[in-house]
């Protein structure tokens, strides 16, 4: 019998086009091997968290369903290998690793595993502080959780403000 993992992972942008790079990260990941794309969220439009002199961004959640070929590490591989893809460029200046994207697509989880190993941690470590990546999760899995905590629970601890599809933090 297969065994199968439910992923979540980010995408975000704030490129002039930032509507159609997530459209186009949809389709990379919809066509990777050995993976359902299984939902998307709605698109938030959000503003820009840890470094603030950037425009706002386009965020969604899309959840995957992979078979066990698939460990974070890899995944992680091929989600840095779709942003190449698309174009993403990184900026060698350390200042900037927050900075502006073409696109960026995140593991958030993967299952209900954890991984330490730098490269590719999970749960995302800075899933539980931002309310761009918890409101687009928590529409695809109301009842999910994130170490031993719902995700609803991490996301009234935070102050943020939804007005529609707009999110501020
Ligand atoms: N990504 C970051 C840093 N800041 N802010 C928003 N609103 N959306 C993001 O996707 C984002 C961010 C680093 O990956
Ligand atoms: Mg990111
Ligand atoms: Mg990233």
């Amino acid at each position: 019998m297969n065994e199968y993992f439910q992923v979540f992972v980010s995408l975000g942008s704030n490129s002039a086009d930032a509507a159609n790079m997530l459209d186009l990260a949809r389709q990379a990941l919809a066509s990777l091997p050995q993976m359902r794309l299984a939902a998307v969220s709605p698109i938030y439009s959000t503003a820009p968290q840890d470094y603030a002199d950037q425009p706002w961004f386009l965020n969604q959640v899309a959840e995957l369903v992979v078979d066990a070929r698939w460990r974070p590490c890899s995944l992680v591989d091929a989600l840095l290998e779709v942003e190449v893809k698309l174009g993403r460029v990184r900026s060698t200046d350390p200042a900037l690793r927050f900075g502006p994207r073409t696109i960026d697509i995140d593991l958030l989880l993967f299952g209900e595993e954890s991984s330490t190993d730098e490269h590719c941690l999970v749960p995302h470590p800075r899933l539980t502080q931002r309310a761009f990546a918890l409101v687009p999760l928590l529409d695809l899995a109301p009842d999910i959780m994130i170490n031993g905590i719902s995700a609803a629970t991490w996301l009234s601890r935070l102050r943020y403000a939804k007005d529609g599809q707009r999110i501020s933090q």
